[in-house]
């Protein structure tokens, strides 16, 4: 989303992005039977037809009701949606939409969206301005397909996705890079489309450190289980230490070891790991065990924002690690374009001015950091976005995925989970003082 469009520029442009969620969680739906769209597949996960009338509610709740001033569509199934009410392990019991009713429930609140759009002032109320309310449902879109993704990753059988395979790796010259302390400007005030936890801009002192040039790789990460990382107990927080022994974690979750080397299951196709692509679908604890390992630690998430968006040089702060022009196919492995991690190297366009790469897209970086608020924080437009996730008990993870699209990733962008998740297409770097 460039920024400060308006009228039909805008309106075009929304539309545009409409359509492209729309056609995403089209396909994710399409690709299993009825089914496998009801069943659930993981106690962690909605059944598949839940995100989907879920993502037409919200829809209905802030664009028909809300802006549009509109009749309700269906006021009797609210509550079925409403993610605080039900948790995803008891949504399979609820009295759901059907799959045949889910899709024409969507299709109609979209009709009536793209009649709000073409009607509707974008000015006026800071809902609206700049199209924020429509670019905040593309991305709440955007991240239930990547949730649907999860889910399909954690579903067995027959593969149903398929995608081409990501560019080839190249040599990173050096495995880390330094960066000066100093201050930075963290978060935004005037990106049209950021959330409300990315806001305010706001300056951060942050002193030197140094940070890997990569994500950490399957072959790194195997010569860790190798080496015993696993059952060695200094490595481990209390807390990591306690979850690996109950949960009885050995390797990266959908990884299966065989004397000496590893295979890994992705999207029904199981296969030898690739040793130079991130290691993707680790928890917190598995990350901060491997970097002590490594003598490093996780970055801070203002270390990983300084690393991909300051540029020391002309002493500003970008958009994205390679500039401000919106992401590209040379840039980052997101859209779902692929459905694997790139391996190092193989976006040398998208590296930030530190020679950082792959900050964006591929996986998701797991941070050192609790997630809270910036100093000035105000809540907008609801609490349950961000607010009420705040505190100690979720750690804060940056970049996006390839299961990411570019409308909800920004070198700002700020997701969440418990330090015990697995399922989320996560992975990590590391960084050290200086
Ligand atoms: C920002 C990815 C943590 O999926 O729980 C979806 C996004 N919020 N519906 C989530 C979200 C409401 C959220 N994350
Ligand atoms: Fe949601």
């Amino acid at each position: 989303m460039t920024r400060q469009i308006n009228g039909d520029d805008l309106r075009e442009q929304v539309a545009g992005e409409l359509l492209r969620s729309r056609a995403r969680s089209t396909a994710l739906t399409d690709a299993v039977d009825e089914h496998d769209l009801v069943r659930q597949h993981s106690k962690l996960m909605s059944p598949l037809v839940w995100d989907l009338a879920h993502i037409g509610n919200q829809e209905e709740l802030w664009l028909v009701r809300d802006v549009g001033g509109r009749e309700p569509v269906r006021s009797d199934i609210d509550e079925y949606y409403d993610a605080f009410k039900f948790s995803r392990s008891v949504r399979p019991e609820l009295p759901l939409l059907n799959p045949k009713e889910a899709r024409q429930y969507v299709g109609d609140v979209r009709g009536k969206v793209f009649d709000v759009l073409e009607k509707v002032p974008l000015q006026g109320r800071r809902l609206v301005e700049n199209g924020f309310a429509f670019g905040m449902i593309v991305q709440h879109e955007q991240q239930h397909d990547e949730t649907m993704l999860a889910t399909h990753q954690l579903r067995t059988g027959e593969p149903v996705l398929h995608a081409p395979l990501p560019p080839g790796g190249n040599l990173v010259p050096a495995t880390e890079t330094f960066i000066p302390g100093g201050p930075f400007e963290m978060g935004t005030s005037d990106e049209p489309w950021a959330l409300d936890n990315e806001r305010p801009a706001h300056a951060v002192h942050v002193d030197s450190f140094f940070i890997d040039t990569t994500p950490v790789t399957n072959g790194e990460y195997a010569e860790f289980i190798l080496a015993g990382g696993y059952d060695d107990r200094r490595l481990w927080t209390d807390d990591g230490w306690e979850h690996r022994t109950n949960a009885k974690l050995v390797a990266p979750r959908f990884w299966q070891r065989e004397e000496h080397s590893f295979v890994r299951t992705a999207f029904g196709v199981t296969e030898p790991i690739v040793p130079d692509e991130p290691v993707v679908h680790v928890c917190f604890h598995e990350a901060q065990a491997y970097a002590t390992w490594a003598k490093k630690r996780l970055p801070t998430e203002a270390e990983w924002e300084k690393a991909a968006r300051f540029d020391t040089a002309a002493g500003r702060t970008r958009r994205y690690p390679w500039g401000d022009e919106e992401p590209a196919e040379q840039h980052a492995n997101l859209n779902q374009r692929h459905l694997r991690p790139a391996p190092v190297g193989a976006y040398p366009a998208g590296a930030s001015p530190a020679g950082v790469h792959q900050l964006i897209g591929d996986v998701w970086e797991w941070t050192s950091s609790d997630f809270g608020p910036y100093p000035g924080f105000e809540v907008f437009p609801y609490r349950e976005y961000s607010e009420v996730f705040f505190g100690p008990d979720y750690k804060v993870l940056r970049g996006g995925s390839f299961g990411t699209d570019k409308s909800a990733i920004r070198a700002t962008f700020r997701n969440w989970d418990y330090p015990i998740r697995r399922q989320i297409f996560a992975g990590f770097r590391c960084a050290r003082d200086a």
